[in-house]
């Protein structure tokens, strides 16, 4: 059976500034990757927080607190076979210096700091990131007509 997941990624505040948000949908929709959610915001503090619990404390966390709200974002849900890991893989490694050309990070920043996407790493990180930012009415149930071209 074909592993459908739902994953989250993230236009962080450079990427929108960057003017790249239609270039990141374009690569996740060429993929043959269907949102079935989507949301621009300003990300506050405390939403900021929440999302990245995991690193509180280390030394990068207060830049990275700054970085994420200083502009706005746009969020989405992907839904696909193996999204989690797909996404992950268009998205490339978290240092733009070190991700290969073709992917979102080694094609578009330099800095760590500014990497212009986030995605979900894992099952658990999806929902549990899927569930800060959207409610269950913001899922759209549909499927993309050429997904019995993309899919045998
Ligand atoms: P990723 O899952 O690829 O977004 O990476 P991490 O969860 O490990 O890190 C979250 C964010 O913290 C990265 F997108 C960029 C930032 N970061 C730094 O600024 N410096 C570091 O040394 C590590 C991460």
């Amino acid at each position: 059976m074909i592993p459908v997941e739902t994953t989250f990624l993230m236009i962080k505040p450079d990427g929108v500034q960057r003017g790249l948000i239609g270039k990141v949908i374009s690569r996740i929709e060429e993929k043959g990757l269907r949102p079935v959610a989507m949301k621009m915001l300003w990300i506050d503090e405390e939403t900021a927080s929440e999302h990245y619990a995991e690193h509180k404390g280390k030394n990068f966390y207060e830049p990275l607190i700054e970085y994420i709200t200083s502009g706005p974002v746009v969020t989405m849900a992907l839904k696909g076979d193996s999204a989690i890991s797909i996404v992950r893989k268009l998205v490339g490694d978290t240092d733009p210096k070190e991700a290969p050309p073709g992917t979102i990070r080694g094609d578009f920043g330099i800095e760590i700091s500014r990497n212009i996407v986030h995605a979900a790493d894992s099952e658990k990180s999806a929902k549990r990131e899927l569930d800060i930012f959207f409610d269950e009415e913001h899922f759209q149930d549909y499927s993309r007509v050429e997904e019995e071209w993309i899919y045998e």
